[in-house]
């Protein structure tokens, strides 16, 4: 097998300003650079000095990382500390009075919530949790609407030690089902109704439906949140409303000081095949990772007003909207609704209305957002921008630029932060006072991630050259194993072509000749045209580029000659053409790729839809497209896709 082949070249790059720089939580590169060589030279004393500067213990540890059972590492192992007390109570002394959470409901309603509240709220419920018998190591699944009560229901979870789990309030009742049955949780959370885009979401009704498909005998009890005026059906031996759960509740609550290395959550990642994987993460180390990685990523201050768009169902909800930012007392907005509701301006509307200061959103929304309005940003003052984020999928160069220009004015850093729900921070993202950005790469590892590419032996590739992106060391952050399942774990994460040495992150990606890491799509998305083997984000950016395509994907079906055939899936920025128009389109865009990348990218076959299938959290399902491609029957499960309607347009299209 040859190496992944890279095509696409970028050569745009951009300092932060010499202002941006000086104020900067790592200023400037010497800076950086000064923290990897700490890093690199002095591993564990560089972790465990940020463990002691940033979390505050109730226990000190006295040992940084034991690889002794590894990959199961365990970092800080012998401290004790609590996540919900560095999250709000120690900065009580301060910042009581400071706004925690900005929440603007589906109707634009704002709310405002100090850290003293927070607090308030949090400990009545922890009480309430409490005196439905739960206690340290169970687990909470907590099925709920992007509101208030949402963080207060993880924070309470963290305070008395129960390990919760979010399923995303979009998921059926059968994805619900298998995941409280997997966690085997002993109580369920969740609210009569959310609210999205003016439209009730029925989370009740589905936890019913849910329970009743059987298999979820551990749980005891059903917390109600009442969101809307709806009467949900009841069961009164096993329902409980979260009102009347906290009503009589002290307002303190001492928080369980748990081991470093106790479960915080389970997040379930659905992955390409199979079961979903509960994907468990540790107190410490993952709350070291979202509290670090959120100021120098972010360069974060204490003015800031943060606004991560992320449902607290991803794991992008739960670092960078449940833990990081109010680990480090931060202020940010938390919004219920949808961005194209009530218009598609409305996250332009709530940045200039909240004076957002730093803005993380997913390149799928921005590139249905330049679909629907590409000028709409220009109708609202969007000074208060600082700093602008991505994360999710590879963001093509057009529209990284139309994000960098259009909404950040050319003042803001575009931070395109590479994670996982697995490494449960970011890893690879530019320090925007530090790293200039280039268009399309997430730049360089931040201090302290030895991240690397390999080919297939597990030897580093050389520049220019594509292969499989890896983590060379145990990292704080780090999935600790799979729920239930540790040897699937190792076998995923850590496999015997390495020597069970590297995390095995399973994209590809290669490095350019300043180091800057480019990520080429998930490596079973890989095609091989004529030996050439192809990561599928360059291709897409190539299409993307012209100025008629808003969004593009490509697989590969099976061809006689080359091997493979590219098959692009492409939703223009006007109407989708028909017919003739079809054609002329496909074929000037056909030509384009050719011109743009080379002959080798160049799609055999261009399909029109209005959209392409996504999951929830906006990702491509390309495997699905790839079924499409070859004229298959879709087996494969299509729970976790947001629109199911796009697959028959997409048939039809052929
Ligand atoms: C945070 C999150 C992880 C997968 C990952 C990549 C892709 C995420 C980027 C990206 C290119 C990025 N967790 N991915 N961020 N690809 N550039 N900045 O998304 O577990 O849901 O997904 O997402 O393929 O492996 S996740």
């Amino acid at each position: 097998m040859s190496g992944i082949e890279s095509i696409l070249k970028e050569t745009r790059s951009f300092p932060p300003s010499d202002d941006f720089r000086q104020k900067a939580v790592i200023p400037g590169m010497e800076a950086y650079n000064a923290l990897c060589d700490q890093a690199n030279g002095q591993y564990l004393s560089f972790w465990g000095d940020m463990a002691r500067e940033l979390l505050s213990w109730k226990k000190p540890f006295s040992r940084v990382l034991d690889e002794s059972a590894a990959p199961f590492f365990k970092w800080f192992d012998d401290g004790q500390l609590n996540v919900s007390y560095n999250c709000i109570d120690r900065h009580l002394a301060q910042n009581a009075n400071k706004i925690a959470l900005i929440f603007e409901a589906d109707d634009g309603a704002v709310t405002r919530v100090t850290y003293a509240e927070l607090h308030r709220r949090v400990c009545q419920f922890a009480n309430g949790l409490k005196s439905l018998g739960i206690k340290k190591g169970d687990r909470v699944v907590i099925y709920m609407p992007m509101v208030i009560e949402a963080i207060v229901a993880m924070q309470a979870c963290a305070r008395i030690g129960a390990i919760h789990s979010v399923v995303f309030g979009g998921f059926s009742a059968g994805a619900l089902r298998d995941r409280v049955q997997d966690a085997g949780a002993r109580l369920l959370i969740t609210a009569n109704e959310g609210l999205r885009g003016g439209k009730g979401v029925p989370l009740k009704a589905t936890t019913d439906e849910a329970i009743a498909l059987g298999g979820c005998d551990t749980v005891e009890h059903v917390v109600v949140y009442r969101r809307t005026d709806s009467e949900p059906a009841w069961d009164a031996n096993r329902d409980v409303w979260w009102h009347q759960l906290v009503e009589k509740q002290p307002e303190q609550c001492e928080p369980e000081w748990m081991n470093a290395e106790d479960p915080l959550f389970i997040l379930y990642t659905s992955g390409s095949t199979g079961k979903p994987k509960g994907i468990q993460h540790s107190t410490a180390g993952y709350l070291l990772g979202a509290i670090n990685s959120f100021r120098w990523v972010f360069d974060y201050r204490p003015n800031d007003v943060f606004w991560c768009t992320a449902d607290v169902g991803w794991i992008t909800g739960h670092t960078y909207v449940c833990y990081g930012p109010l680990g480090n007392g931060a202020t940010q907005v938390i919004f219920e609704g949808v961005p194209t509701y009530p218009d598609a301006t409305r996250f332009w509307r709530m940045i200039e209305r909240h004076k957002v200061s730093l803005f993380y959103t997913a390149p799928t929304a921005i590139r249905s957002l330049i679909k629907l309005g590409a000028d709409a940003p220009k109708q609202f003052d969007l000074s208060s921008l600082r700093v602008l984020g991505t994360v999710g999928e590879p963001i093509n160069p057009e529209a990284w630029m139309w994000y960098y220009e259009v909404v950040g004015g050319g003042r803001c850093p575009i931070v395109d932060t590479w994670w996982q729900t697995e490494t449960g921070s970011a890893m690879i993202a530019p320090l925007p006072g530090a790293v200039p950005t280039k268009p399309g790469s997430c730049t360089l590892p931040l201090p302290g991630v030895m991240a690397d590419i390999v080919d297939e032996s597990g030897a580093p590739v050389e520049a220019g050259k594509g292969g499989f992106l890896v983590i060379k060391k145990p990292f704080p952050s780090l999935v600790r194993t799979i729920w239930g399942d540790p040897e699937r774990f190792k076998k995923t994460y850590f496999p015997e072509e390495f020597d069970g040495k590297f995390y095995l992150a399973g994209d590809s990606a290669h490095r350019d000749e300043n180091g800057y890491f480019w990520i080429m799509g998930r490596i079973d998305d890989v095609l091989n045209v004529s030996g050439h083997r192809l990561g599928t984000m360059e291709i897409e950016s190539a299409l993307v580029a012209n100025p008629l395509v808003a969004e593009a994907a490509v697989v590969g079906k099976p061809h006689e000659i080359k091997g493979e055939a590219v098959v692009a899936f492409v939703v223009l920025k006007g109407p989708r053409p028909q017919g003739d128009e079809a054609r002329k389109v496909a074929d000037n865009l056909k030509q384009w790729v050719a011109h743009e990348i080379g002959k080798i990218a160049q799609p055999d076959e261009i399909r029109f839809g209005e959209n392409l299938p996504k999951t929830r959290s906006g990702k491509i399902m390309r495997r699905l497209l790839r079924s499409l491609a070859r004229g298959e029957e879709i087996v494969q499960d299509v729970s976790t896709l947001e629109n199911p309607q796009i697959l028959q347009q997409l048939q039809e299209s052929a």
